[in-house]
């Protein structure tokens, strides 16, 4: 039973998609959820705010319990439950010393992407520069060649940090797909291309796809990154 669990989450976000996931792979799917709209800035409502003095999603509660934060919210889930659902952090210290690297490493993932999306989100077309763009796409083809290198380096079939799905993926995935939903041309990057297919169609990634990407075509924004 994770009805005491109440997640505030929005559709699209990549930290509350973290979330998701986890609350999936540890079997919590029936857990509270209370989505929210950003564009009526319903993580400024009092509820929100009570629990998440921040106003951000995800806003997380078990019980009398409350934790923020995306990364400390699938910690977390992983430690309260940990004898059940898919095992999320490895007992294995040098396993596990790479899955919380790259689970936390993802913030530079994190943070790459939304910088692009919200210079496109914020600029019309015409007000757009050749500079900005250059430096846009630098900085995460950068980032990207990062995570396309640790891919390569563990081989084929592998996920972020191993053999098998974990924190790291919960972690990291989320942004792989928001650059392909904005239309990034993911073909350039090979392994991660192939990374993206494999974690697409897994159960608990299927089932906290954000809703608003379900029913409509990707973007396009990207392709000229
Ligand atoms: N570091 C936080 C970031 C959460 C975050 O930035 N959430 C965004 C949605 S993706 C949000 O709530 N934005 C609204 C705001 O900051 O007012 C986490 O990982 O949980």
């Amino acid at each position: 039973m994770a009805s005491d669990i109440i997640l505030y989450w929005g559709s699209g976000s990549g930290p509350c998609w973290r979330a998701m996931i986890c609350l999936e792979e540890k079997g919590l799917s029936d857990y509270t959820s209370k989505y929210i709209s950003f564009d009526n800035k319903e993580n400024k409502s009092d509820e929100v705010l009570k629990i998440n003095p921040r106003g951000q999603a995800p806003t997380f509660k078990h019980g009398d319990v409350i934790v923020n934060e995306s990364i400390a919210i699938c910690l977390y889930l992983e430690n309260t439950f940990k004898s059940q659902g898919t095992k999320l952090v490895p007992d294995d210290p040098g396993q596990q010393a790479l899955v919380l690297q790259r689970a936390v490493e993802s913030h530079n993932l994190h943070e790459t992407v939304y910088d692009v999306l919200l210079y496109f989100f914020s600029t019309k077309p015409e007000d757009r520069t050749e500079a900005m763009l250059e430096e846009k796409r630098k900085a995460c083809h950068k980032e990207l060649q990062m995570w396309e290198g640790y891919l390569a380096k563990l081989g084929d079939g592998s996920y972020i940090a191993g053999k098998n799905f974990n924190l790291a993926d919960a972690c990291t995935f989320p942004f792989i797909a928001t650059l392909v939903r904005m239309g990034f041309n993911m073909s350039r990057y090979p392994h991660l291309a192939k990374y993206y297919d494999l974690v697409k169609d897994r159960p608990s990634v299927k089932a906290s796809w954000p809703p608003l990407w379900k029913d409509t075509p990707n973007k396009d924004f990207l392709k000229v990154i």
